[in-house]
């Protein structure tokens, strides 16, 4: 059978790739039941991916990339270019979030001769189909945009399909050895997606654009299927989960659960998606069930601890439901991520009067965490800045105070979280956010010592020194979090000198 050659960027230049490639395995799970010679490739299942792919590209048919905005896109042209020169014949096919969103300008590079929009796992086995019989022609398959006599020619959207119609996940095709890592909740933990989509409307999320505010979720029986194959055959004991919102659906969250019981799984849910309002008014059954299964933790995007700003994003929340979330969890026995975001755009305003209301809901959302950890040391915070991401309300709003869009899918490459993009945030906030979030918050989370011991027991000089370094920075972080002061960052500055010599931190 043809070689099916697919690549999975690295979505950050300053940490390794670690995960399961994802969205590459959904997208084999048709083109697998016909014994297609697949190969994935992605920087933690290749030493070398890069002469990998110049290898095999000679041999396949198809090259494919996957893309969120960012970095990816960096990684995945430079994949492009090699696969094509190695091979000018193969056909190269972009899809993912960053070219769903912009289909027609991903397609404008000179290397991409193909975009799927929206899912991709019935749209490439069409695809190939048609390559397969030498045609040029796309028209008709939902969701694709091709290149004919130079022209870009697209096809209507492809509605969002029910995933249960669709094989599993076909593990087989890669080393899953290689994609395990280590976390709070488990020593072999695999990320794993149990739905598509989301049907919210927060301003800053792309879903509304990609998915168009629909929801499809494997039955619950399908996922405890997934779940049991991945506890036997791969002795996984953390699964890491993807979901945009885990739980759209409690009646199948319970299930799930429930049905995690029966068979007696041993492995731990951890960062599960979920709304604190949806969770709060949820059940004590849901709650009791997450209990017995052990549930590790809960990714909630709480957003802010400014009623305005929650309004901005329509969000469809309150503070309060932040607050009484971050209390159910404690109650049982949950630890909770709780994500963020700083600096929104407002309609008609002066960049002055932006920063000023961001410095507002900065010092909101520190008075919201004051809460929030106050009642489970282990609930850990990310504060963000906020960055307009395509495909978004706000990006449209951003757009109108002056923020300047990249132009070109290489430009895109560059658009980085880490990087400011918003006239209105001033020097220091954008100082102060990151120093929060990815330092204090980070020692401030009473779990993240026992993790990083675990991490290095069997090396106990790099221990020692690793565990009375992190002891001393935790109590400058204590203190300065308690007094609310961020000034003299030496301390700062000394953490990220050794982030930047080490990878895995
Ligand atoms: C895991 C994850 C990450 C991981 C890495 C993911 C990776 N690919 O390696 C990490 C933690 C690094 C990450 C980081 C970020 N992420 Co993220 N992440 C996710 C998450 C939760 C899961 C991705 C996943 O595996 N999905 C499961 C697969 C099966 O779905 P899929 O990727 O959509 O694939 C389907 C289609 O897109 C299509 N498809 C995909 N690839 C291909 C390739 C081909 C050839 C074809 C034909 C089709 C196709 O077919 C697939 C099956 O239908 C998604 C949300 C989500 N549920 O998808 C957000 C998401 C992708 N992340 C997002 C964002 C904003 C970020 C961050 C900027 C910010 C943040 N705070 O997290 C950073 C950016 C990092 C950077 N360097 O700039 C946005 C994307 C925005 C965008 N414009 O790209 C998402 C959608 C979340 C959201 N709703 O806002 N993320
Ligand atoms: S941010 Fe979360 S809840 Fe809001 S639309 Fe996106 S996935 Fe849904």
């Amino acid at each position: 059978m043809n070689k099916i050659l697919l690549y999975n960027p690295n979505p950050n230049p300053h940490l390794k790739a670690i995960d399961l490639p994802l969205s590459l395995l959904c997208i084999s799970r048709f083109i697998d039941q016909e014994n297609y010679d697949i190969q994935i490739v992605s920087e933690n299942l290749y030493n070398n991916p890069f002469d990998v792919i110049r290898e095999n590209a000679k041999k396949s048919i198809v090259f494919g990339v996957s893309s969120m905005t960012g970095h990816q896109i960096y990684d995945g042209l430079k994949a492009t270019k090699i696969a094509k020169e190695a091979n000018p014949n193969i056909k190269v096919i972009w899809g993912g979030w960053h070219p769903s969103i912009y289909p027609t300008q991903t397609l404008e590079n000179p290397y991409i001769d193909i975009v799927v929009k929206g899912q991709g796992e019935r749209a490439l086995y069409d695809i190939i189909k048609r390559i397969e019989k030498k045609e040029e022609n796309f028209d008709g398959i939902n969701g694709v945009y091709w290149k004919e006599n130079g022209q870009i020619q697209p096809n209507a959207d492809r509605p969002l399909e029910d995933i249960n119609t669709m094989p599993p996940i076909p593990y087989h095709l890669v080393n899953t050895e290689k994609c395990l890592i280590e976390t709070e909740f488990g020593n072999r933990t695999i990320n794993y997606v149990s739905s598509y989509g989301c049907p919210y409307r927060c301003g800053f999320c792309c879903e509304i654009t990609v998915n168009k505010r629909r929801w499809t979720g494997l039955d619950a029986k399908k996922v405890v299927d997934d779940l049991e194959k991945l506890e036997k055959v791969f002795k996984v004991n953390g699964i890491s989960m993807y979901d945009s919102n885990f739980f759209i659906d409690r009646q199948r969250a319970k299930e799930i659960f429930r049905e995690m019981l029966n068979r007696k799984l041993s492995l731990r849910l951890g960062n599960m998606d979920g709304r604190t309002k949806q969770l709060v008014e949820s059940d004590d059954e849901l709650w009791e069930l997450m209990r017995e299964t052990k549930c590790y933790s809960i990714l909630t995007g709480a957003e802010s601890g400014n009623q305005e700003a929650l309004d901005i994003i329509k969000k469809d929340i309150t503070v309060e439901d932040n607050i009484k979330f971050a209390k159910k969890c404690h109650d049982y026995g949950i630890k909770v991520v709780f994500s963020t975001l700083v600096g929104l755009p407002i309609a008609n305003s002066n960049f002055k009067h932006i920063a000023k209301k961001t410095d507002e809901q900065i010092t909101s959302t520190i008075n919201m965490f004051d809460q929030l950890l106050s009642f489970d040391t282990r609930h850990r915070g990310l504060m963000f800045l906020y960055c307009p991401y395509p495909g978004t309300p706000l990006y449209e709003e951003s757009l109108k105070l002056g923020f300047q869009e990249p132009k070109s899918l290489e430009q895109w490459g560059a658009f980085t979280l880490y990087a400011k993009h918003t006239p209105w945030i001033t020097k220091k906030q954008e100082f102060l956010v990151p120093m929060i979030s990815s330092y204090l918050f980070m020692f401030l989370d009473s779990d993240t010592l026992i993790w990083i011991k675990e991490r290095i027991k069997n090396r106990p000089l790099k221990k020692k020194l690793f565990v009375s370094a992190f002891k001393l920075l935790r109590i400058i972080a204590k203190l300065r979090w308690k007094y609310k002061f961020f000034y003299f960052p030496i301390d700062y500055k000394l953490f990220l000198f050794a982030k930047s010599k080490n990878k895995s931190i």
